[in-house]
Formats: C-alpha cells, structure tokens, sequence
C-alpha cells in the first residue's frame, strides 16, 4: 500500500488518506485483449460476486463499443446475507439489467446460466437479424473482477479442471478458450479491477472479499475493518465462531483480544499476536466460516 501521508485518523477515514494502487498496470494487458477479443463472442458474461454485487461489477468498462448481449452472473450467492440478496433483485429488475444469481459450487445453478444466455442471445438474434435466429451455437466470453469464480463456472459447465480454480484472485493469468460440447464454447479470461473505485469503501468491501490481492489492502486493514464490520451487524457465525458470549458492547480490540485468547495466539513475550489473529479472520470469513455476510445494500436512487 502506497502511504501518502500519515494521520491520526482510525477506521475508515484514516484510508481516506492512504493513495491506494487499485488497478495493477499488468491488468491494462487483460483489458486490451478483453476489448479485442470481444469481436469474436456472442454473449458476454460477467461474474460478479453476491456479496457486494455493484462494487464488484465493472460493466461500463467492458461494455463500451460493444452491441454484444450481456448477463451480468450474480455468483456466490451461498455466502450473501439472502435478506440482502432480496434486495439487490429488486433494484437490479429496476434497472432493467440482464441478471442471475448463481452458486457456482451447484451444478443446477450453473446449468441455469447457459439457459438463461440462450435466451438472451435468442432474442438477440431474433431482434437483429431474424434469419439467425436458426443459430444454435454459442461462444460466450467469461469475464469479471478477480476470484469471482469464472474459471470454476467453466469447469463445473466442461465437466472438467480446463481451466485452473483457486481462492485466491490472480489464477488465470491468460485468456483460454474451453469447449463444453459442439453447441457451446467459453473464453475464460483473467479477472480485471475497474481502473477507478470510487470510494475507498468499496475497496475495502472488495478486499475483505478477496477480489483483490492482500497487498494492495494490507490484510492488517482488511481484518480490521471486517471485524468491525462482523460487529456492527452482530453477526451471529462471527459470535458462534470464536463462542464469544455476546456481541454487544464489544470494540475491535476486545473481541481480537477474545479471539486470540481462544485460540492461543500469544506472542512469547506476552500479549497477543494481533497479525496473526488477523489472519485467521479473514481465512475464516473468507472460507465461508462466519455466515452469510453482505457488504452494503442497494443505492436509493
Ligand atoms: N462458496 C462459493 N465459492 C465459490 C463459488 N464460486 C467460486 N468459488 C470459489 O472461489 C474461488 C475462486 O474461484 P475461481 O473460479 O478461481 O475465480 P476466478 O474468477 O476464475 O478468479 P481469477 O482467475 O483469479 O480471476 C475458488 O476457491 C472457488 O472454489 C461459489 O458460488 N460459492
Ligand atoms: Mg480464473
């Protein structure tokens, strides 16, 4: 993390003040062959993720010069708040969009997305040029922030490990194409950060995800803020997690205190090794440990 200059600010504000490189000059090689690429499909997905699914989107980067049907694929809809969920379908039919919500980890789920593209490319076809409409074959371009889950929709859509899945962002490091069967081919390609987020919150949102890497928001920053954000809502798996005995009244550094107390994260001159701590955090959340948690809810207008 680049440090432009230190305050005496804590949480949230203090970040305001740190210059952050969200976007990695490497992704600008990804963007070009995406936007190039583009051409050669019939439908674009984008796979965004369920807890966070506008700060994880990047459409208006993608889309621009581009007539090609879009299905913006809502993913890891399993680890959502599915109060939050609800919300987000509401204002995403508002908005007109072509959405699903999927879990990738379901091969049901999966199936619905080729069905739901079908359908979108269909009608396409039958607006633009009625005499395509006999077309059956399908090429679709898979695309959408790091560790999204890409890579393993088109695994779990080939039947096979054609493109290499891992819970980290960063896997896919080039474009490949992978050939479900002889109606439906898919190009996965390497997650891209929009090249702007603007506002740091939402750069934390997408960290504590892991949509991007640790060392853009150092995991210490990262923890923090979940912690703090896994105790404003009380989150119950948080609580059952780490068999805290209430929530309320909690600050940060109680409930890491309690946390590492149970589970033995002493520094062997005494106190607590807070790093430490903050790793198990985030790998706990991250696998899915501390319930289903949303970060931020649908804009007003
Ligand atoms: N719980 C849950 N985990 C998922 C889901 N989809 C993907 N994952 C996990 O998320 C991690 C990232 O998946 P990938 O398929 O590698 O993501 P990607 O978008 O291809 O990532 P990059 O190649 O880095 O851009 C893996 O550990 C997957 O098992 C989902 O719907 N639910
Ligand atoms: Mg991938």
């Amino acid at each position: 993390m680049a440090m432009a200059k230190k305050t005496k600010k804590t949480g949230i504000e203090e970040l305001e003040y740190y210059r952050i490189n969200w976007f990695p000059g490497h992704m600008n090689k990804a963007i070009k062959e995406i936007k190039s690429n583009i051409k050669m499909v019939d439908i674009v997905l984008e796979v965004r993720d369920a807890r966070s699914p506008l700060a994880s989107g990047n459409k208006e980067n993608y889309a621009t010069n581009s007539d090609k049907p879009y299905l913006i694929v809502i993913n890891k809809t399993n680890m959502a708040d599915p109060a939050t969920v609800k919300l987000w379908d509401e204002w995403f039919k508002k908005k007109e969009e072509s959405y699903i919500f999927v879990n990738a980890l379901d091969k049901t789920s999966v199936k619905s997305i080729v069905k739901r593209a079908k359908d979108i490319l269909h009608a396409h076809r039958l607006k633009s040029n009625p005499d395509g409409v006999t077309k059956t074959k399908m090429k679709m371009m898979i695309l959408g922030l790091p560790n999204t889950g890409k890579s393993t929709i088109i695994n779990r859509l080939a039947n096979r490990d054609a493109s290499k899945a891992a819970a980290k962002p960063g896997q896919t490091k080039g474009q490949l194409w992978v050939k479900v069967d002889k109606e439906l081919d898919l190009l996965d390609t390497p997650g891209v950060m929009p090249p702007r987020i603007d506002k740091e919150l939402h750069g934390m949102w997408l960290s504590v995800i892991h949509a991007i890497p640790d060392h853009i928001v150092t995991p210490d920053f990262s923890a923090c803020f979940l912690i703090e954000h896994l105790l404003r809502i009380k989150a119950a798996g948080f609580k059952d997690q780490y068999k805290f005995e209430t929530l309320d009244g909690l600050d940060l550094i109680q409930a890491c205190d309690h946390i590492g107390k149970i589970r033995g994260c002493l520094r062997p001159g005494g106190g607590y090794d807070y790093d430490h701590i903050y790793k198990i955090v985030l790998n706990d959340f991250r696998k899915g440990l501390l319930g289903k948690i949303s970060f931020g809810v649908p804009p007003k207008r």
